[in-house]
């Protein structure tokens, strides 16, 4: 770095002073907290993401968002060149560069950095950074403390994309970088035309509902979804669509609706109610990067019926197989190409939706839970279905399988035309477009659902009984450092505290059925208990009691 670079960091260093007493650091999906004192965090992540371009020669993206968490809170997450997280190997750069305590550190740090990772700064494209917000209050400031960091680098240039879904700023990074078409505008179309070919292809005895009300209402969780999914609604002009819990709307965001909340607490977000019972809902939640669908109870107070991640993706692993299976009746296809279908989950995965994958006869694979570990499994297969339960995932399609796609249907058009094996490839295709390839979507989920449902001529009621979830809960532990709790295997060994999971293993062997295991949040300041059991009351009883193991191992903090 030269001195001219060095006194522009200095400056403009100076202006965005750390928080005292906090220790920041890069969880499950960048920086979550407080947003009163995140903009010296934000700052700096903005730096990170001018030198990873620079690194890279690529476009990167900043999104500041805090996705499910309460309205008060914010974070800031990277969008790497291919559209996904941060590559892990520069996380502890995030950390250290969050915590330096002074201008002068913080610049040091960024020298060694630089020297460490050989980052070009002389006769090389110039760092292009990609900023996008979601609807909370307080995020316009904070992308301007990340393009004030972004243009403390000599010549990187920081464009403000407005306000986005978190899949669209992954979509837009990821189209930029592969030289095409990438505005707000070309995601809508990428995914409606899409949809539309998905439409088309579906097989004329299928194309009805058994017996189902047709509608589809929609939670916003009060975020950027809502407004969204209304814009590409309009574009397609086929689907009845009703939205609720749109940021339009008077609602606070991720507060008793979204995802989230749905998924956790298992009731009807705020706005719907025994009227809907019946009919076809789904929750976004509050960036619009997780997808449940749920039904809502005639009693009003019951719980709902939650179609959750782990069913969107048996739906999506359905309908993939019937199409290999589809192009594999074809010998000469079947020989040409051999598809590896992969499904990745994580230990919150219901057990009764692991073995029905099994039983698919499909691999299914464990990473911890976090979108960048999911991800990372999921791309090492021709198409890799992964889904968190809490409804973050999506299908993965290598570039050597589309390309053997494009060329088989091609092949099939002038020879077979209208074959199941020409339209199974056309199916898969069109998956691929639709379906976000850089992050988990739940506005392309969303639409990928609809017309499967069609496709399989499937009510929501159909696709729910594809096997019965066993009872499950979940709770929140505010530990006095959640940071004591260290995990292995995935998460569902505990390590440390010393003898927490022998404890947590006496209290579950007493359950038939049991499962349970704790770790602690990436996005929260909290340890989350999961367990599973033959009933609920049997569920609820073991997850309180290892709730009581945590406190006592790791003390509460009941602030
Ligand atoms: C983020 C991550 C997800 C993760 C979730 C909860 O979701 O992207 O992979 O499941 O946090 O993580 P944790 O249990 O560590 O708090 P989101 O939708 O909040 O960005």
């Amino acid at each position: 770095m030269n001195e001219e670079q060095k006194s522009l960091l200095l400056d403009s260093s100076s202006r965005f002073v750390i928080p005292q007493g906090v220790k920041l650091s890069y969880g499950t999906a960048g920086f979550r907290e407080d947003a009163s004192i995140l903009s010296s965090t934000v700052y700096r992540v903005g730096i990170l993401a001018a030198l990873r371009s620079l690194k890279t020669q690529s476009v990167i993206g900043v999104m500041i968002t805090a996705s499910h968490n309460k309205v008060s809170d914010n974070g800031v997450k990277i969008a790497d060149p291919n559209g996904g997280m941060l590559s892990q190997h520069w996380e502890p750069f995030a950390d250290a560069i969050a915590n330096a305590s002074s201008p002068q550190q913080l610049l040091q740090l960024i020298n060694e950095f630089v020297e460490k990772e050989r980052i070009p700064f002389l006769g090389v494209r110039p760092a292009e950074i990609l900023l996008g917000r979601d609807t909370r209050p307080s995020g316009e400031a904070l992308l301007e403390a990340a393009r004030q960091g972004v243009t403390s680098i000599v010549g990187a240039v920081a464009s403000d994309m407005g306000i986005l879904t978190t899949p669209q700023l992954h979509w837009m990074v990821r189209a930029r970088n592969k030289g095409l078409k990438a505005s707000e505008q070309d995601y809508f179309e990428q995914l409606s035309n899409s949809f539309k070919c998905l439409m088309d292809l579906i097989p004329t005895e299928r194309s009805k509902f058994d017996g189902m009300n047709d509608k589809l209402v929609v939670d916003g969780a009060n975020g950027v979804g809502g407004a969204k999914l209304q814009v590409l609604h309009k574009l397609l002009n086929v689907l009845d669509i009703e939205v609720r819990n749109s940021s339009e709307d008077e609602g606070v965001l991720n507060d008793g609706v979204g995802a989230d909340y749905v998924q956790k607490e298992k009731v009807a977000p705020h706005g719907f109610g025994s009227k809907d019972a019946g009919i076809r809902c789904a929750s976004l939640d509050g960036d619009a990067d997780r997808l449940v669908y749920f039904l809502v109870p005639p009693e009003s107070n019951a719980q709902v019926n939650l179609v959750d991640g782990d069913k969107i993706l048996s739906l999506f692993a359905v309908f993939i197989k019937e199409q290999l299976s589809f192009l594999n009746e074809k010998e000469d296809l079947k020989n040409s190409h051999k598809a590896r279908l992969g499904i990745v989950q994580t230990a919150y995965a219901n057990g009764a939706s692991t073995n029905y994958l099994k039983h698919l006869g499909l691999e299914v694979n464990f990473t911890p839970t976090g979108v960048k570990y999911l991800h990372e499994k999921a791309a090492e297969f021709d198409i890799g279905i992964y889904f968190e339960a809490n409804g973050h995932g999506t299908i993965l399609f290598s570039e050597s399988f589309i390309e053997w796609l494009e060329v088989k249907s091609r092949d099939l058009s002038s020879g077979s035309k209208g074959s199941e094996a020409e339209k199974a490839a056309l199916r898969l295709l069109a998956v691929s477009n639709l379906i976000n390839q850089a992050v988990g979507d739940a506005l392309s989920g969303v639409l990928l659902v609809e017309v499967i449902l069609k496709h399989m001529g499937w009510s929501i009621h159909r696709w729910n009984e594809l096997y019965h979830d066993l009872p499950s809960r979940q709770l929140k532990v505010k530990v006095a450092d959640r940071t004591a709790v260290v995990t292995a295997n995935a998460e569902t060994v505990v390590v440390r505290p010393p003898g927490l999971q022998d404890a947590i293993n006496t209290e579950t062997a007493k359950y038939t059925q049991g499962r349970c295991f704790v770790r602690p949040s990436g996005t929260e300041d909290v340890v989350r208990v999961y367990a599973e059991a033959s009933t609920q009351e049997a569920t609820d009883t073991l997850a309180n009691c290892v709730a009581k193991l945590v406190v006592q191992f790791l003390g509460s903090n009941s602030s």
